[in-house]
């Protein structure tokens, strides 16, 4: 068994108070089912599946099984003029449970590289129909979509995007969000408040003439910036003015998809089918980096023309693609098929809710909110340091609870596996009140 590094200095670690971090780090050196374990042999259950990623729980024996045998016999595979088996077959079984109208699929290596490829498509899409006059891209405030450059432009979480200003792109509005506690604070699913901020996407089309928008882009529920579920006929709404403008709407789905909101995609349980879906993530249950890109075909036949030898598309990843990632993702789709994990996801969100929401009382929280397995709780934060409380509570649940809960900033996140016991579900929200009750 690996031991603890013997020194964590070298290592730059992603969104991560490295500083502090080091000081007394947090190493897992395994993983299995619902739990983690440490070098010094600790168990802990995994209250945030992975990072939204491994709905199924970590190292499912199928899923590694088919990695370890593709490793050994198709290791890598050209993707460009070529391809390799698997990948063709993970097409069409993304495309088997996507809504009807999405029989094409453009592969990445992350949500990142969804959100920036869905963004080149939208733009090419148009010009290719003779519309490249549509350049404005919409995002959302609180939006996450990445960190690469198309996505932080439309993201909209601030820390995200200040270091930056100077260079995000050119050409993007932003909605308004759709939290405000004064109308929705502490709301079970859907908020009734709220459907009218979608209108604002009117005052954009006319502001620059509807003609000039090429997509809006939105998580049908906001993750990151800590589960903002989409108010009652909101996204219906948008799809109705980006009809009348000819704008395409991309849902980012790298959270919403594969059962996290009880079906293979959010756009189905939400009941709005968009024009461009991404996703990543439960993709291959977190084991292998891979994100896809669907679109309907009308968008996939716009660039069907010219030479039939011509590149249609200049975009993609040397790992567009890659048949490890691919087969980790064939044996994700047949143990979510097999298992009936989006079932099981379903019969999960009522304990979940009510689980969740029980933290609702507490003196240090301010608001709680979810939407299928997603569910986020506002801390009230300490004067002058913000992301304080929120950071400890993650640390006290780990060194003294043995769970692994998530903060961002003063948001605790909770994303329970698909087929967590529901025994577990309980024992997470007592944990972390134990945990809340402790610190000041
Ligand atoms: N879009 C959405 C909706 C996401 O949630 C990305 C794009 C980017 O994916 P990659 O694979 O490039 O990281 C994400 C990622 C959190 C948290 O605490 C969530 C993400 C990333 C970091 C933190 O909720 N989601």
């Amino acid at each position: 068994m690996s031991i603890n590094p013997a020194s964590t200095e070298s290592y730059w670690m992603p969104f991560t108070a490295n500083r502090d971090f080091k000081k007394n780090p947090r190493v897992f050196v395994r993983a299995e089912g619902h739990y983690y374990y440490t070098a010094d042999g600790r168990k802990l259950y995994d209250a945030f599946s992975g990072l939204w990623t491994s709905g199924l729980g970590h190292c499912h024996p199928k899923i590694v099984e088919a990695v370890q045998k593709q490793v050994a016999t198709l290791d890598y595979s050209l993707g460009f003029q070529a391809g390799s088996d698997k990948v063709f077959e993970l097409s069409d079984r993304i495309t088997s449970m996507a809504p009807e109208e999405f029989n094409k699929v453009f592969f990445t290596n992350s949500g990142s590289e969804s959100a920036d490829t869905s963004l080149k498509i939208a733009l090419a899409y148009h010009r290719a129909r003779g519309e490249g006059h549509r350049t404005r891209l919409v995002g959302r405030e609180k939006g996450y979509h990445g960190v690469n450059f198309g996505g932080m432009s439309v993201g909209g979480m601030s820390p995200n995007r200040k270091a930056f200003g100077a260079s995000l792109l050119p050409c993007v509005d932003h909605l308004p969000h759709t939290w405000n506690p004064e109308h929705n604070a502490y709301s079970r699913g859907q908020p009734e408040w709220g459907m009218h901020l979608a209108d604002d996407l009117e005052r954009l089309a006319a502001l620059h003439d509807g003609g000039n928008i090429a997509a809006v882009i939105v998580e049908p529920v906001s993750g990151s910036a800590g589960i903002l579920p989409p108010p009652v006929g909101y996204l219906e709404r948008l799809r109705e003015i980006c009809d009348r403008h000819g704008i395409l709407l991309i849902f980012d789905e790298v959270i919403t998809a594969f059962g996290r909101i009880g079906e293979a995609f959010g756009a189905q349980r939400l009941g709005v089918t968009p024009d461009i879906i991404n996703t990543a993530k439960g993709l291959t249950n977190g084991v292998i980096p891979m994100g896809a890109v669907m679109v309907r075909d009308e968008i996939y036949n716009a660039f069907m023309q010219g030479p039939a030898e011509a590149i249609e598309l200049f975009h993609g990843y040397t790992y567009s693609g890659h048949p490890v990632a691919a087969a980790a993702g064939i044996a994700a789709f047949d143990a979510y098929v097999e298992e009936g994990t989006f079932e099981q996801s379903r019969s999960l969100e009522q304990p979940f809710e009510d689980a969740l929401h029980s933290l609702a009382d507490h003196p240090k929280v301010s608001d709680v909110r979810n939407f299928g397995l997603m569910g986020g709780v506002d801390l009230v934060a300490r004067t002058d340091a913000p992301g304080a409380r929120g950071l400890e509570v993650h640390k006290k649940c780990f060194w003294e609870e043995n769970i692994v809960v998530r903060n961002g900033g003063d948001i605790l996140q909770f994303s329970p596996f698909l087929n967590s016991r529901p025994q577990d579900i309980s024992m997470t929200f007592e944990k972390v009140r134990k945990v809340l009750d402790s610190i000041d």
